[in-house]
């Protein structure tokens, strides 16, 4: 049977403009996608995931009116639950924004249409995303799931890190706190030069004390992190970071910079460093 001529259901879909979307998987769209977006539109939609768990987020399509800064129409991603969470990025132009997977739960997205000049919009798909992952960005950070509040039992989550063949990778613990004390049986982090569960062993963690930095051999390192089914404390973020910097990066989502180790000092270029006096730079 055939709906009647006047019933329209995908107009209602059409005029959504943001809202809070708690669900573990769906679509967002600017208004009136696929067709144009209307002007002046402010839409933020706050996506939330089950608890323990991230935000995934894939373009589908990606056409916003283009400008050097994106001053003019945007898509603004934060990663957490509100307009003060860190920024993810600020995007605009035909290319696709990369796959983002938020380091909580929850996705904060703003669109923004300026006065005139409208394009197709997006579409994006989101979803709930597990623990650990492949990295392959020059900077990122990552996190146990739920941080910063305790991590859930059972869980298992490795990462995969790769860099470019050149690079090596830098791995920095903001903060740090598992279950456990010397033994570490119950809770723990491993961290490995290469990608497979039998490569090079830089250490097994846990307890309360943070890891010292830990460079990888080559270009690729393996994070793993286990939880028993009981006791679990906050966990850990760290920072997988190279960035070209010869030394440390220092990561902020979207941007970086670099950091020199006691002694050295940061050159010129803003990426090597050499030696100097009395120029300590202390870590994060
Ligand atoms: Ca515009
Ligand atoms: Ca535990």
């Amino acid at each position: 049977e055939q709906p009647p001529a006047s019933w329209t259901p995908f107009s209602l879909l059409k005029s959504i403009c943001g809202g809070d979307v708690n669900k573990d998987n769906g679509q967002i769209q600017s208004p009136n996608y696929p067709d144009d977006y209307q002007s002046n539109k402010a839409c933020v939609w706050k996506i939330s995931v089950a608890e323990g768990f991230h935000v995934g987020l894939s373009f589908q399509s990606f056409e916003i009116e283009r400008h050097d800064s994106c001053s003019y129409d945007y898509v603004e991603l934060r990663d957490g639950a509100s307009e003060e969470s860190p920024l993810i990025g600020h995007f605009c132009g035909y290319e696709k924004p990369d796959d983002i997977k938020s380091s909580s739960n929850k996705l904060w997205l703003k669109f923004v249409s300026d006065g005139s000049v409208n394009k197709a919009g997006f579409s994006a798909n989101f979803f709930k995303a597990a623990c650990g992952g492949f990295l392959t960005k020059l900077n990122g950070s990552l996190s146990t799931p739920g941080w910063p509040k305790d991590y859930p039992p059972s869980k298992n989550c490795v990462w995969q890190l790769v860099a470019p063949i050149q690079y090596r990778i830098t791995l920095v613990f903001d903060a740090f706190e598992t279950e456990g004390n010397d033994v570490c049986k119950y809770d723990y982090v491993e961290v490995r030069s290469g990608l497979s569960s039998d490569s090079k062993l830089h250490g097994k963690f846990c307890g309360a004390e943070k890891p010292e930095v830990i460079t990888s051999l080559h270009n690729n390192m393996r994070i793993e992190f286990k939880s028993d089914n009981t006791v679990s404390k906050r966990g850990f973020t760290c920072s997988k970071e190279n960035g070209g910097c010869q030394h440390e990066c220092v990561n902020t989502f979207g941007s970086y910079s670099c950091q020199c180790r006691s002694g050295f000092m940061l050159h010129d270029n803003k990426h090597d460093c050499k030696e100097g006096k009395g120029c300590i730079i202390p870590l994060i």
